[in-house]
């Protein structure tokens, strides 16, 4: 088991100004960071994330939105940290997500769906990796 997750709050959330609301929740739920930045993701960039979707019919439109504007990247630390972040920010499909969940209070849709969770200690590192260098964590 490993005590580290990647998260990005996506263009949706950032561009409705829920970025402090999903941050505080994610602290709240004892969640440290260990890195974290605002940025935005090139069409390329965004495409080479989510390369493991990309025979699915969502990855033109899930590449399209991730590149239209900024998110927040960030490494996390906690105990068993992949398996509660993706209780914390609830079901991919926000209408099917837990009440109090993040993507329950702030998704729109399954495509916009306000947060990104990785969904294994493997890719935690990876995603972690795409965007962090040594010098970055803390
Ligand atoms: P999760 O983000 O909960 O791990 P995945 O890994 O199944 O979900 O999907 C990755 C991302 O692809 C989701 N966060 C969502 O933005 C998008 N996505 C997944 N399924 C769909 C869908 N049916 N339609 C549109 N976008 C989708």
């Amino acid at each position: 088991m490993s005590n580290r997750t990647f998260t990005m709050v996506k263009p949706d959330a950032t561009s409705k100004g829920y970025t402090g609301g999903i941050l505080d929740q994610i602290l709240n739920a004892g969640f440290t960071i260990k890195a974290m930045k605002w940025t935005r993701l090139t069409e390329e960039q965004a495409g080479e994330f989510y390369a493991v979707h990309k025979e699915r019919p969502f990855y033109p439109e899930l590449v399209k939105f991730m590149s239209s504007g900024p998110i927040v990247a960030a490494i996390l630390e906690k105990d068993n940290a992949v398996a509660d972040f993706r209780k914390l920010i609830g079901a991919t499909n926000p209408a099917q997500a837990e009440e109090g969940t993040i993507r329950k209070k702030y998704a729109a849709s399954m495509g916009e769906n306000a947060v990104h969770g990785s969904d294994s200690d493997e890719n935690a590192g990876i995603e972690g990796d795409f965007f962090f260098s040594k010098l970055e964590r803390f």
